[in-house]
């Protein structure tokens, strides 16, 4: 039986890797941070099939201990402070985290057992103000913030690591990819909680966004993690981009969300005068609040996953309509249930 450890296994992508591990098999170990109440995040649901250990990215020793005792086959290293806009408040925790983190985890590889296979959650956010269009593994990064600095320091300590040592370490380059079990800050999660909470709870005050004009590239987590799992099971370790391979403006999302919620939105105005309104009652529902603009912006992205598509035969399966209906839908049960 494989043996895989994950840190920041209670987050979004660490809930539905674990979930496909334990599918395949494997004896899953999560690394989790001490908390002052027990809180099992996005694996709440799983926790008796999953062995937790304490620990902390930044903290070496914690991580020699951890790989000492799950003495694991596959290290899918997901912990981050994974927030861009929050990485302008705390650009130094988001360096060490994202950062330095990752060069204790290739450490305490280096020093207990070389042979175990190690996955880098790298980011889109690396191309930051981007050189191309669309990007791809050969596209010049260029970020645009404390959390692309720290998480391109990372890619490339993982890739020295790899050349240095011989080290059997995989960056993934993933685009945005969301999910029913997204954290409520992100823009999709925001939108379609807010959508729930205007249609069932009957308090229709306006969402209030920032940059309705950035494009992203958005999948869905569940297509993504397996892509983590399939470029640790190659020959050989290499760095791929995994993304949809098509880009839509945040004013899109929201557009689709609403739809898929029964109301149709027509936006007026311009910059922070923009809002969305509700075609047939003329309600403001989604206004444009400056405070959720950041110090820089990321514009556009929108990801080329053909080397995946071809080495790994990985292939996106919900497109970005499905992603759309089922965080709406999930939403609005929620909200019935609640
Ligand atoms: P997430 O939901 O924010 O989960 C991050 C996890 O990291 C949390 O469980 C958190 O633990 C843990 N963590 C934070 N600091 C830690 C530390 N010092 N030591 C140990 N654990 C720590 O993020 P996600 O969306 O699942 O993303 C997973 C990874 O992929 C992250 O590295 C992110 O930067 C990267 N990524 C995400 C996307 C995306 O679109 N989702 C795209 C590209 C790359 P707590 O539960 O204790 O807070
Ligand atoms: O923002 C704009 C915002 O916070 C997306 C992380 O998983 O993906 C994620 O980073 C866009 C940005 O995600 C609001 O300005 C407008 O242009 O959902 P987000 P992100 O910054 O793209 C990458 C690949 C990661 O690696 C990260 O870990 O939406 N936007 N209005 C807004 N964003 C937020 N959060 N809130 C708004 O009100």
């Amino acid at each position: 039986m494989k043996k895989a450890l994950i840190s920041g296994i209670c987050g979004q992508d660490g809930s539905y890797l674990s979930e496909l591990l334990l599918e395949k098999g494997y004896e899953v170990y999560g690394l989790v941070r001490r908390k002052a109440k027990e809180d099992y995040g996005n694996v709440a649901h799983i926790k008796d099939k999953i062995r937790f250990i304490y620990g902390d990215v930044t903290d070496l020793a914690s991580l020699i201990l951890a790989i000492k005792e799950a003495d694991p086959d596959e290290i899918y290293n997901l912990a981050a402070q994974s927030f861009v806009k929050a990485s302008w408040d705390s650009p130094v925790s988001t360096g060490e985290i994202d950062g330095l983190g990752v060069t204790n985890f290739l450490e305490a590889i280096r020093q207990t057992n070389r042979k175990i296979r190690f996955y880098q959650a790298s980011t889109s956010e690396m191309f930051g103000k981007v050189q191309a269009i669309p990007q791809d593994e050969t596209t010049p990064f260029y970020p645009r913030s404390p959390y692309g600095v720290a998480k391109l320091y990372a890619h490339w300590i993982t890739i020295n690591y790899r050349e240095s040592y011989g080290l059997f370490a995989c960056c993934g380059i993933l685009f945005n990819h969301e999910s029913e079990r997204r954290g409520l800050e992100f823009v999709t999660r925001k939108i379609t909680h807010g959508i729930a909470r205007i249609v069932k709870k009957g308090n229709r005050a306006p969402i209030e966004l920032g940059n309705l004009d950035a494009k992203r590239d958005w999948g869905h987590a569940r297509d993504y993690v397996k892509a983590m799992w399939l470029m640790l099971q190659q020959d050989k370790p290499d760095d791929y981009v995994i993304a949809s391979g098509e880009t839509h403006a945040v004013r899109e999302f929201v557009y689709e969300a609403f739809k898929e919620a029964g109301i149709e939105l027509e936006f007026k105005g311009k910059g922070v005068d923009e809002v969305g309104i509700d075609k047939k009652t003329k309600e403001v529902l989604v206004k444009v609040n400056p405070i959720f603009y950041r110090p820089a912006e990321v514009e556009l992205l929108i990801g080329n996953p053909k080397k995946a598509e071809t080495k790994l035969n990985w292939k996106k399966e919900i497109d970005f309509k499905t992603l759309v209906k089922l965080m709406v839908q999930n939403d609005l049960r929620l909200a019935d249930e609640e």
